[in-house]
């Protein structure tokens, strides 16, 4: 999945794209690059960052995905958590609402879903953004973002969203210390008794900055190395900035997964 964020503030790409040009042909570079989805978003989400109003969204967003819904040959999805920009994206051409609130800021979110046939990526965050990362507190990260899946499912499934549509998202870097983000990322395997796909965000996020100490525009090395046990772990769907480099890093690492899994099954590991 190929991030296109069309915002003047996100942490790592902010105002580069905000051009509606620049936004377009960067969208079409990450098709030819090898993305399977791209996920356009319009409001920032960083921790700390101030929320945007659904008309700023809307203006930022339906004339990007309405171009390149008629352009590329893959699924757009929508990172908004509004259920206007929602619908009117989909209604521009997108397939999948990625809701970074798994349906619990905007009431209307669960219908809109339900009645367009969308996909629902739900991801874990503990707080929202402005303050998520002031005190995030777990007794068990991994049981408790387990139980919140159930529940998420539960009422997905209860407002009308199938089952099969619905993609799960530990929210890496949202209401998470180092430590939880670390312990999500290495029990990933933990959530594939959900049966459902597992989609992970780490691109150039600021765990990696610290395990490293670099800046954000040094962190692709890391990226690739946490995108690596991603796969292994069991991930699914990878949400990167890097489309062209991540996409070798998955095949080496999806690989060497496929023979781990056919050595196991022959009593070998
Ligand atoms: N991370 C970001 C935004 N949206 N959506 C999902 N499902 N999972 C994620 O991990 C995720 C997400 C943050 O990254 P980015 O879009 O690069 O930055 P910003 O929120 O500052 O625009």
């Amino acid at each position: 999945m190929g991030i296109v964020n069309v915002t003047p503030d996100s942490f790592s790409d902010g105002g580069r794209f905000l051009d509606p040009e620049k936004a377009l042909g960067h969208g079409m570079d990450l098709v030819a690059q090898g993305a399977d989805i791209l996920d356009v978003g319009a409001e920032s989400t960083r921790p700390g960052a101030s929320p945007v109003d659904a008309d700023e969204e809307l203006r930022r967003l339906i004339p990007l995905i309405t171009s390149l819904a008629k352009r590329v040959p893959i699924p757009i999805s929508v990172d908004t958590m509004k259920a206007r920009v929602a619908q009117a994206a989909i209604d521009a051409g997108a397939s999948i609402v990625n809701d970074v609130t798994a349906l619990r800021f905007d009431p209307e979110m669960a219908s809109v879903i339900a009645r367009t046939g969308a996909g629902a990526v739900l991801m874990h965050m503990q707080g929202m953004p402005e303050t998520m990362q002031q005190a995030p507190q777990y007794e068990d990260v991994v049981s408790e973002v387990c139980e919140f899946f159930a529940a998420r499912v539960d009422a997905a499934e209860q407002a009308g969203i199938a089952k099969s549509h619905i993609v799960l998202d530990p929210g890496i870097g949202f209401g998470k210390l180092q430590d939880h983000n670390v312990q999500l990322l290495n029990r990933l395997s933990a959530f594939r008794g959900l049966n459902r796909p597992i989609l992970v965000g780490v691109s150039r996020k600021a765990f990696l900055g610290k395990i490293l100490d670099r800046p954000v525009e040094d962190r692709i090395w890391g990226t690739a190395a946490a995108v690596a046990l991603a796969v292994d772990r069991g991930a699914d769907i990878l949400r990167v900035h890097d489309v062209a480099e991540m996409l070798d890093v998955v095949k080496v690492a999806a690989a060497m997964k496929a023979v781990a899994v056919s050595l196991k099954r022959e009593g070998y590991a």
